[in-house]
């Protein structure tokens, strides 16, 4: 970059964007980082994308794609046409003229935010930025963690905010595995640190994403993506409460929700479950919820749908362990099959996913456990596991030597007339054998 006088640095970053010929740097290439890297090379940059997973950068610098959401030969095209590199060296970045941050942001064992991500990139980014970038935090995070967290760590760069870089926060709205809303159509919200940031900012995602919503600040894009989340995460916890309180009344809650559903305004639907799973809602609402302490604010909803939604495994395992007892079999001892360990239906991602909760559960309670989810075919060791488990084959043999067979996890894929027709009793956590007619007698749902 040409030595630029500090109003130049600003027209030149924004003149780059507006014809396309900036430099994209997306730091983290999971399952936001590289559709976005995608998104912003199908709009005519150039993109390079980092990440410390060196097997990552090495699929990528192949074309290889390992994203589902991510179309395979897009990559391939982009890569061969040298609009999409990876790399795992950050001074590979200061060429680029924008570097947007997609790092995780999970829980420590206390359920408190854990920045280390975050940090750790912007201790990088400080030590190869240059006059004249535009830095995003992507990352879904609690409100203040731009301006109070990030900024004064780029700052050390000894480069002045709004004048020789600028900084914005969008959080992602990317929903694993979903066809209707993707990168490209799902609206971006832009919260810029001063008025150049925000221009800046929204110039360059308007130049891929199709709606792109500028809000005042950077804390009102990072209130409103916890928030987008804490709101699924109560809402889940209310359906989970009201099916505790149908079962102990004897009403059927999914003949309920299917009831309330017909209400065509005012209400969205959700349904109990096992628990809740995934990278987001189990997690962001505390982030929300440890940053409120500081205000002596004390978030009960979120508190109250985390003590629920936490306690819907041990719920799971004690209605196996009803069913079993109305057959005259005690869990100690019994067979039983988990079906389905990925977080949610369709998808092959475990992460924190409460059927592995139900899985360790019902192994302390001496029952010997197997596990069958046609996506995913192995659990590695991790919180919940100090061992590595495997899926079994669903064969007739299999389901019929249960005692008890768990649907924890709702697959399409699976036939579940045959499930139910072979298995002696079924525990069904998410309604999946709604269709099923032969059988019932044996099904109890949560
Ligand atoms: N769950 C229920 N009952 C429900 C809905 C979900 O028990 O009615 C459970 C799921 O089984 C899962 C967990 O909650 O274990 C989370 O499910 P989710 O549908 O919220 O799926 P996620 O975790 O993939 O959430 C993502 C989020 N996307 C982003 O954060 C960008 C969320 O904002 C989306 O709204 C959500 O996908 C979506 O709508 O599918």
């Amino acid at each position: 970059m040409p030595s630029e006088t500090k109003q130049d640095v600003y027209a030149v970053l924004r003149d780059r964007i507006a014809t396309r010929e900036a430099i994209v740097g997306v730091v983290g290439l999971g399952y936001v980082g590289l559709p976005l890297a995608v998104e912003h090379a199908r709009a005519g940059f150039s993109v390079v994308g980092l990440d410390d997973n060196s097997a990552k950068v090495d699929k990528v610098r192949s074309g290889q794609n390992y994203i589902p959401d991510v179309d395979d030969r897009m990559l391939q095209d982009l890569v061969r046409e040298g609009r999409l590199t990876a790399t795992s060296d950050y001074r590979d970045l200061t060429a680029a003229d924008v570097i947007i941050i997609c790092v995780p942001t999970p829980l420590t064992d206390n359920k408190e935010p854990d920045l280390s991500y975050i940090i750790q990139v912007a201790n990088r980014i400080r030590t190869i930025m240059r006059p004249g970038q535009l830095i995003v935090l992507e990352s879904t995070t609690y409100p203040g963690t731009t301006e109070e967290v990030l900024e004064p760590i780029l700052e050390t760069s000894g480069l002045t905010l709004g004048t020789d870089f600028f900084l914005a926060f969008s959080p992602e709205r990317v929903d694993p595995g979903r066809e209707d809303f993707k990168t490209q159509n799902t609206p971006k919200l832009i919260g810029g640190v001063t008025a150049r940031c925000q221009e800046v900012a929204t110039l360059l995602y308007r130049q891929s994403i199709a709606a792109v919503i500028p809000v005042s600040s950077p804390k009102i894009a990072e209130m409103s993506k916890v928030f987008e989340n804490t709101y699924r995460a109560v809402n889940i916890a209310l359906v989970n409460e009201l099916a505790l309180l149908c079962d102990r009344m004897g009403i059927n809650v999914w003949e309920v929700l299917d009831a309330a559903a017909t209400k065509p305004f005012g209400i969205q639907i959700f349904h109990p479950g096992p628990g809740v799973g995934g990278h987001c809602i189990p997690l962001d609402p505390f982030y929300l919820s440890w940053k409120a302490k500081e205000y002596d604010f004390s978030t009960r909803f979120i508190e109250l749908a985390g003590e629920i939604n936490l306690s819907m495994p041990y719920v799971v395992v004690d209605r196996v362990a009803r069913a079993l007892n109305d057959q005259g079999v005690a869990l100690k001892g019994a067979r039983i099959l988990v079906m389905g360990v990925a977080y949610k239906e369709d998808i092959n991602d475990e992460r924190e996913s409460p059927a592995l909760k139900v899985f360790e559960l019902l192994e302390a309670r001496g029952a010997q456990v197997v596990y069958y989810d046609p996506y995913v075919p192995q659990v590695k060791p991790h919180s919940f596991f100090a061992r590595e488990i495997h899926s079994v084959a669903l064969t007739d043999d299999l389901v019929q030597s249960q005692d008890c067979v768990v649907i924890t996890t709702g697959h399409k894929v699976i036939d579940y007339d045959r499930l139910v027709d072979l298995a002696p009793l079924v525990v069904d956590t998410r309604n999946a054998t709604r269709n099923v007619r032969e059988g019932r007698e044996k099904i109890h749902l949560l």
